[in-house]
């Protein structure tokens, strides 16, 4: 199976972690979005999106990354990441929409206006829209937090899906201006996760590879 990926992508990180994790050895593809690789005619025919992750399994091509995430966990009969038991399994894609929807749309939103276009791009932040995810975020850090009093991972006892797809924007965690102190289980959680070896081996190897093709000058 083919992955197609940009370096530094959270979403694509969730995604090779669980391949990582399965032991699915994926064929990963990097785009480089520096120069518009994700715009071509070529990319656009496999994601009309022009996002990354996108997976190409044969003749089947399936974008966004939670859908990937379950796709190829329902390869590996009997893995703990997204386990048949119905309920189980609404419990984890529960949290996979919570994060796309609600708590990382906050944390994104803020690493994009207030680290990614400061940093990188050299524009001012979108001030309003920044207020606007500091809200947002206060509300679903706290109900994460809430949740994790007494447990270890969101779902069950040990790591799942959902618990990838929840910390996809950690590189960012510390980086954007957000009190985090008042949220003591959510970090001891972040930090449990950030030593999860699948997490941590697949992760960028330095922030000047992020964006570009490995080993392009
Ligand atoms: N909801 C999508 C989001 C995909 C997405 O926004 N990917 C980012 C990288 S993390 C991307 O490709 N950005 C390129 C762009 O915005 O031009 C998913 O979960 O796969």
């Amino acid at each position: 199976m083919k992955l197609y990926a940009v370096v530094g992508s959270g979403n694509c990180h969730k995604v090779q972690a669980t391949a990582s994790r399965l032991g699915i050895d994926l064929d990963v593809e990097y785009q480089d979005f520096f120069a518009g690789d994700l715009t071509r005619p070529e990319f656009l025919a496999l994601n009309p999106n022009g996002r990354v992750p996108t997976l190409v399994d044969g003749d089947f091509t399936l974008w966004e990354s939670n859908a990937i995430m379950q796709y190829l966990a329902d390869k590996v009969p009997g893995n703990p990441l997204f386990p048949q038991d119905p309920q189980t399994r609404a419990d984890i894609v529960r949290w996979q929409c919570w994060e796309l929807a609600h708590f990382n749309n906050a944390l994104g939103t803020i690493a994009y206006q207030a680290v990614l276009k400061v940093q990188l791009m050299k524009q001012e932040p979108n001030q309003p829209v920044v207020d606007d995810a500091m809200e947002s975020l206060s509300e679903f850090a706290a109900v994460l937090e809430g949740h994790l009093s007494g447990r270890d991972y969101v779902v069950g006892n040990g790591i799942t899906l959902a618990d990838y797809s929840i910390i996809n924007i950690e590189a960012f965690k510390e980086m954007i201006p957000f009190d985090w102190s008042g949220y003591p289980g959510l970090n001891a959680y972040f930090d449990r996760m950030r030593a999860d070896p699948h997490w941590a081996g697949t992760a960028p190897e330095s922030p000047e590879a992020i964006g570009r093709k490995p080993g392009a000058a």
